[in-house]
């Protein structure tokens, strides 16, 4: 409806002035149809998570569901993603969906789309904002649920193998600070930490959820001699870069021995290593998260309020009880 208005006004200009061939062009290649207009922000591409849940959103906003997709990638930079919000609203779209990169600076870009009459769906992510308001509806993961899954497995497994009140020195790769994935996983462990003065957080480093970044810093980990029995990573693309780093220094780890790995999505690389028992437990994140955003979406559409929060259903696997056929079931 929007865009109807927005063409024949664009129209009208035309029909108005000269005309010219570069307003023709703009016109017509912002023609109304029936499409329900969709700006859709992603943080990134900085993981197989991240790939896979991209695809899932594109899997659904189709034209032949009805939807044109604007995609904007926001390489990993808040300013990017504020950037783009600003350009749907200038394009009138019919409704944003935002991944956002980090928790907080949000209220002010918010307030101008819901001054445009926008709705907002934020998605995977979370936004820190001060009125509820300021978005429509949040699709996404419990992070605190992960990160207080891969606490107490920790605990239930060093009791078991007859270690729970052995001094445990613990190293975390952090993702990209203030993402609520980070926050809510870090919260989990800090929280088992605390309830287990044994437990000892040797270090903690950002690794900004990428390979590359992991790589890096688990080798200076490594040069530094930081004492650890657990590495919880925040992903597997990070658990996949650290595990490189200690390969090429020769060490051993998981069930060869040596410290164990905890990590976070689930991915089909994360699982492979899990039931090769490189990885101890590989805590569940969904990234197919289109089809629920979708739902909102129709009733936005539809005129209804969709509930404001909705959670992914998410599992745990565990190198022990790992088999190829749970992971060949997956679809990512
Ligand atoms: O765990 C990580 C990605 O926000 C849940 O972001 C997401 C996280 C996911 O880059 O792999």
């Amino acid at each position: 409806m929007k865009k109807w208005l927005a063409w024949l006004l664009c129209l009208a200009l035309m029909l108005g002035s000269t005309g010219c061939a570069a307003q023709k062009a703009a016109v017509s290649a912002s023609a109304p149809s029936d499409l329900y207009v969709i700006g859709y922000c992603q943080t990134g591409a900085e993981s197989d998570w991240r790939v896979a849940n991209t695809d899932s959103m594109r899997n659904v906003f189709t034209e032949e569901n009805g939807y044109e997709l604007i995609f904007v990638d926001a390489q990993q930079k808040q300013e990017n993603q504020i950037r783009a919000v600003r350009n749907f609203i200038q394009q009138q779209v019919d409704c944003i969906i935002i991944s956002p990169i980090t928790e907080s600076g949000w209220d002010e870009v918010l307030q101008e789309a819901r001054d445009a009459g926008i709705p907002v769906i934020i998605t995977d992510r979370m936004v820190q904002v001060s009125e509820d308001g300021l978005y429509a509806a949040y699709v996404g993961s419990d992070f605190r649920a992960e990160g207080d899954t891969a606490a107490s497995w920790l605990d239930a497994w060093l009791q078991s193998s007859g270690r729970g009140s052995d001094t445990i020195h613990i190293v975390e790769l952090q993702g990209t600070l203030d993402s609520s994935a980070q926050l809510g996983r870090s919260e989990g462990l800090a929280a088992g930490i605390a309830a287990h003065p044994n437990w000892v957080l040797e270090a903690q480093e950002c690794a900004d959820f990428t390979n590359a970044k992991a790589n890096e810093v688990m080798t200076q980990l490594i040069a530094r001699h930081v004492q650890m029995d657990v590495l919880v990573c925040q992903n597997d693309d990070m658990a996949m870069g650290a595990m490189a780093a200690m390969d090429a220094a020769g060490m051993v780890y998981g069930a060869a021995g040596g410290p164990i790995v905890i990590s976070f999505d689930a991915t089909h690389a994360g699982l492979e290593a899990c039931l090769a028992g490189k990885i101890q437990l590989d805590v569940e994140c969904n990234p197919l998260q289109g089809p629920y955003v979708e739902k909102i979406v129709q009733q936005i559409k539809n005129g209804e309020t969709p509930p404001k929060r909705t959670s992914v259903e998410e599992t745990s696997f565990e190198a022990d009880t790992l088999t190829q056929n749970a992971i060949d079931a997956r679809s990512y």
